[in-house]
């Protein structure tokens, strides 16, 4: 759909040339409401006086308020668009000032380098069609209220949704990673990020994690009962780890479903790896004792230092897609993936690739040696339904694609 390009957007550079070409790139790609300001403090009169505008091109380098002050500003007057970042700065100056506007919870859709390429400016332009467009659909209610919550787990409204990994050297189905769902009567597929810290924050999380297990363990036996034997990854929170009954509900469970444990994985993310509680490493210790997996998840984006990672019985490392998708063209990334890596390797843990969206990562990733990916590359979250014939086609692709790596090859 095309109407993203009826959206009002601000041009903000000091350089009028620059403004004049990017009005001109803008109005070639079909936009047509542009506002430009030659300044930060023009572009703030601009934005105080009236509508916001939904796309601001932002340069960041300018002489009285700069890029970074202009986006504090931005979230003072609660901006609901987009940002796109303009400058001749180094990409790791310009990823810092993304980070920090994501951080800060503007919608960053990328940044370009001066001089700007008109392809540069469209593909990046292009990505807002696909994205939800805050202030055209009045924001679906993503503040449900905990009681609805409750009552839409114990009814039955979270279904699973299943994305495969794949060996990124032979090509072999390792496995999926559960990701729950809401089916919401009225609004339809809502996401994790709309409910999971609904859930923590009201004390429901372990009854929608053991919800969305038991669903699991129903599908595995499905599926194992059809002669397919998956092995499913379950995102779990710190309030799971700090019931010390949950590694044996969890067994428990497995065996009334006839599934081993063994085809049980769960993820824990980095960002709330917070391992000085005994309970945490009691359940911990215990679930690994039980031979469930456990997968430290997000790697990268949190703080676990390397102690606390020796000292937790991790199996397995899912790096975060920050470093993984446009890896083979970034160094900064590129760094953060070989180091992460060379700690799973030190400590004996797998590596997991997430955030594969095209053929460039799997092929970087083939060459970095990388066990397992999971990614858009290879699907999307998909229902449980898809799964097997997913698995047909991925065999076909894999051959029909070259997606080996070729046995002539000297690496
Ligand atoms: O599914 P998506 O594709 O949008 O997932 C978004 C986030 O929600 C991810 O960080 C994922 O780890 C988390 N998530 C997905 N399913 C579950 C779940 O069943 N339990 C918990 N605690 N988090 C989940
Ligand atoms: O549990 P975790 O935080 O790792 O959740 C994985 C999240 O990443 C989910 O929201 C899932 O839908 C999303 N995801 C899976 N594959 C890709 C991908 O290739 N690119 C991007 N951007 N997101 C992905
Ligand atoms: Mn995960």
């Amino acid at each position: 759909m095309e109407d993203y390009k009826a959206l009002p957007v601000l041009v903000v550079d000091d350089e009028p040339f620059i403004l004049n070409v990017l009005r001109h790139m803008l109005g070639q790609l079909g936009f047509e409401a542009i506002t430009t300001a030659g300044s930060g403090e023009e572009a703030l009169q601009i934005l105080n006086a009236g509508e916001l505008p939904q796309l601001i091109l932002l340069d960041i380098n300018m002489p009285s308020i700069d890029g970074v002050e202009f986006i504090r500003a931005l979230v003072t007057l609660g901006y609901p668009g987009s940002l796109v970042l303009v400058s001749g700065e180094s990409e790791r100056a310009l990823s810092a000032v993304m980070r920090l506007a994501d951080v800060r919870g503007i919608n960053v859709l990328g940044y370009l380098k001066k001089p700007v390429a008109p392809d540069a400016l469209g593909e990046l332009l292009a990505t807002l069609s696909t994205r939800t467009l805050p202030s055209l659909s009045p924001s679906k209610a993503s503040t449900y209220e905990p009681d609805i919550l409750q009552t839409a787990i114990a009814s039955g409204e979270l279904v699973n949704y299943f994305q495969p990994k794949v060996n990124v050297q032979t090509g072999a189905f390792e496995g999926v990673e559960v990701l729950v769902r809401w089916l919401h009567p009225r609004d339809g597929l809502v996401y994790p990020d709309d409910f999971i810290p609904l859930a923590e924050d009201n004390g429901l999380i372990q009854a929608l994690t053991m919800n969305v297990l038991c669903n699991t363990f129903r599908q595995l036996r499905l599926w194992q009962d059809s002669g397919l034997t998956v092995k499913a990854a379950i995102n779990i929170s710190m309030d799971d780890l700090n019931s010390l009954s949950f590694p044996d509900d969890l067994a428990k469970m497995a065996e009334e479903s006839g599934v081993s444990t063994h085809d049980i994985q769960l993820e824990v993310t980095e960002r709330q790896l917070i391992p000085n509680l005994a309970t945490v490493l009691d359940t911990l210790s215990r679930l690994h004792l039980k031979r469930i997996a456990l997968a430290v998840d997000d790697f990268g984006t949190g703080y676990s230092s390397l102690a606390q990672l020796s000292d937790l019985p991790f199996d397995q490392l899912k790096i975060d897609k920050r470093f993984v998708h446009g890896a083979s063209g970034n160094p900064t990334a590129q760094a953060i993936f070989i180091a992460s890596t060379d700690i799973a390797n030190q400590l004996a843990m797998e590596t997991v690739a997430e955030g594969v969206e095209d053929r460039a990562d799997w092929d970087w990733l083939q060459k970095m040696g990388c066990d397992v990916a999971q990614g858009y590359f290879i699907a999307r979250p998909m229902p449980a339904a898809t799964l097997p014939e997913w698995l047909e086609l991925w065999r076909q692709r894999v051959h029909a694609e070259g997606l080996l790596p070729s046995p002539t090859d000297p690496d």
